[in-house]
């Protein structure tokens, strides 16, 4: 063993006494516990108590191919005896990071066939933004910088990917939201659509982005960035008339496009990557989570033909991190992909197992008094809580409904993740029929017990 093994309540002080957990407050440790999870196969994990708990998020909506799989712990131990590092600055290049890129330009969509390795969706996303205004800048218009996001939008936790993003309290946390960069509306029509049908909300939302292209002036605006369904936002899925739109904008003022698949990619809603499924046509998309199925840190950006001609033009790309193309991360990122293959889990969760995943849903929560919406792609879903279902009325914040669903979830043996006043679930893709009932049914008893505790039912 190469950690002391300790009783729970051992490591929980030497927790609170070293380590600031990310997105927490850190006094929230004055009343309560960490929960120590020690190990983990399959969809599950267990907490240092030897509790068994269903994993309805996949860790943080990455373990595409559950846990525990030998082909990528396998290949991990092969690499690092072969190879455990070397890295790809300058004019080196190592076998595992030259088979990944290959492998990937076979998974991705049509024409994005080349990659910048990362180690975090974060870093891929800050590579994003050097990279369109650096391609702006060798083009010959250099006044094209903005970048437009969306609100709720989430790029990841750097300061550039931060200002990307559309979360206020994290623009607010050291001042992080940068110049040059804009966000517009999150295209979530049940809250927000009003008397619009969805296709014309749809279609409305995108609109918002012209709007601000031309009140900035095209001519400065380098690239619009977007999650196909938006993940930590409260999984926002857009109407069908949304990409189509964005993407006929985008080409109009010459905007390049961005689609930001660290969570939607590598099976997560029944294809290689959403783009495919909402007829995005990106000029760049990272990916990150479902890549390695996060059982090493690794990240792409893939970008098109055309970014690539420009970058060719550019010099010398002046960014890079220690770790891009790891050996190892790559090794585990081949052996996922072939895994994803073997297993077909993108077909998997396309017709058997995300419809059923889906129907559940709707058959046992969609009437619960609490939710006014189920919402979702394959195993990626939001429910919407409401404190009215006729007026779409939401609960006051301070109640955390949302919290108080996810709390009882986890005593009752599943993780789901609270976002806003949503629920929101994304398992693994190797998820069992029995497994999704048992999610589907924990969510419904704890929403029986958090509709209790507000008096509804
Ligand atoms: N883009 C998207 C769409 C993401 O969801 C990132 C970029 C950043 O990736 P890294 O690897 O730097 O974390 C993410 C990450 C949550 C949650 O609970 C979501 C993420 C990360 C942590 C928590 O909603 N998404």
């Amino acid at each position: 063993m190469f950690y002391v093994q300790r009783g729970t309540k051992e490591w929980q002080d030497m927790d609170v006494a070293h380590h600031l957990h990310p997105f927490t407050d850190p006094q929230y440790f004055d009343t309560k516990k960490p929960l120590v999870i020690t190990k983990a196969e399959g969809s599950h994990v267990w907490d240092s108590e030897g509790r068994k708990i269903l994993d309805g998020m996949a860790g943080l909506w990455c373990v595409n191919v559950g846990y525990g799989r030998s082909e990528l712990i396998e290949a991990s131990d092969r690499q690092m005896r072969e190879l455990a590092y070397y890295n790809t600055f300058f004019q080196t290049a190592t076998p595992t990071q030259i088979e990944l890129g290959h492998v990937l330009s076979g998974v991705t969509p049509e024409g994005l066939d080349h990659f910048f390795f990362a180690n975090s969706g974060s870093e891929a996303n800050d590579t994003v933004v050097r990279m369109v205004r650096h391609f702006w800048e060798v083009e010959g218009q250099p006044e094209k910088q903005a970048i437009i996001g969306r609100t709720l939008g989430y790029h990841g936790s750097t300061v550039a990917a931060t200002s990307l993003g559309g979360m206020k309290p994290m623009h607010d946390l050291g001042k992080s939201l940068l110049p040059g960069f804009e966000h517009i509306t999150h295209p979530h029509w049940y809250l927000n659509g009003e008397d619009l049908s969805r296709e014309d909300y749809g279609l409305k939302a995108a609109q918002a982005l012209e709007e601000k292209i031309l009140e900035l002036g095209a001519d400065t605006v380098a690239a619009f960035i977007g999650e196909p369904i938006q993940g930590a936002g409260g999984v926002i899925d857009p109407p069908a008339t949304y990409w189509p739109e964005i993407q006929r904008i985008c080409r109009k003022y010459d905007i390049l496009l961005v689609a930001d698949e660290v969570i939607c990619g590598f099976g997560r809603v029944g294809h290689w990557f959403a783009s495919e499924a909402y007829g995005i046509e990106p000029d760049l998309m990272p990916m990150a989570k479902g890549l390695s199925s996060g059982y090493l840190p690794i990240a792409a950006v893939a970008y098109n033909d055309r970014v690539h001609a420009t970058l060719r033009k550019g010099g010398v790309f002046s960014h890079g991190y220690t770790y891009s193309g790891h050996p190892v991360a790559c090794a585990v990122a081949l052996a996922n992909i072939q895994l994803i293959k073997d297993d077909g889990l993108i077909d998997r969760v396309k017709t058997d197992i995300g419809p059923y995943f889906r129907a559940k849903m709707d058959a046992v929560l969609a009437s619960h008094p609490l939710v006014g919406e189920v919402r979702g792609a394959g195993l990626l879903a939001g429910i919407q809580l409401v404190k009215n279902k006729e007026t779409k009325e939401l609960f006051p914040t301070e109640q955390a409904i949302a919290t108080k669903c996810r709390d009882y979830c986890l005593e009752h043996g599943v993780i789901m993740r609270a976002v806003g006043q949503s629920m929101a679930a994304s398992p693994p893709l190797i998820i069992t029929k029995p497994e999704v009932d048992t999610l589907v049914e924990v969510a419904k008893v704890s929403l029986d017990l958090a509709a209790k505790d507000v008096g509804i039912l």
